[in-house]
C-alpha cells in the first residue's frame, strides 16, 4: 500500500542563505507507507521521483519508526540517487525509531539529480509506524 500526497511547505528565509529558494517546478511532496496505524508486514514499496531537469532536492523526514536492527536487516527505508550510479543517499539503509534530533541530521540536499528512488521494506513480523519523507526540488534558475 502506498500513499503519495502533496504537502506545501512554507518558504522560509535562511540566515546563511542570500537567495530565496523558489521551487520552480512545484515539485514538492511527501511519501509515507501508511497514513495512520502501522505498516503492513512483508511490504516492498518503492517510489521513483522524476524531476524534469537536474535539480537540487531537499529531503527531510517527519518521522522514521521501524523495527530496529543495527544493520537494518528487517524493516528499512533507503534513498538511491539514480542519476549518480544508484548511490545510497545516506550511505546506508535507515531504520529504528529516530528522535527529532536524529531526524534533523537526515536533512540533506541532493544536488544535480533527476531521479531518486525511495524504497521501503518490511519483513513478516513486528510492524511500527513507518516513515514520512518530505521532498522539495529546486531547479536551476537559469
Ligand atoms: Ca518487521
Amino acid at each position: 500500500m502506498s500513499l503519495t500526497k502533496l504537502v506545501f511547505i512554507q518558504s522560509s528565509t535562511n540566515s546563511d542563505s542570500i537567495h530565496t529558494k523558489v521551487p520552480l517546478n512545484g515539485t514538492v511532496g511527501s511519501l509515507e507507507v501508511v497514513s495512520g496505524g502501522t505498516y503492513s508486514d512483508s511490504l516492498q514499496c518503492s517510489w521513483e521521483l522524476n524531476f524534469p531537469q537536474e535539480s537540487s532536492v531537499n529531503l527531510s523526514w517527519d518521522y522514521i519508526d521501524t523495527e530496529n536492527h543495527s544493520k537494518c536487516k528487517y524493516d528499512w527505508v533507503q534513498v538511491l540517487d539514480l542519476t549518480h550510479d544508484s548511490q545510497l543517499v545516506y550511505g546506508r539503509k535507515l531504520c529504528g525509531s529516530l528522535n527529532p534530533t536524529n531526524l534533523k541530521l537526515l536533512n540533506v540536499m541532493v544536488r544535480g539529480t533527476r531521479r531518486l528512488l525511495v524504497s521501503f521494506r518490511s519483513d513478516e513480523d513486528t510492524q511500527r509506524r513507518g516513515f514520512r519523507m518530505v521532498y522539495q526540488a529546486f531547479s536551476r534558475p537559469c
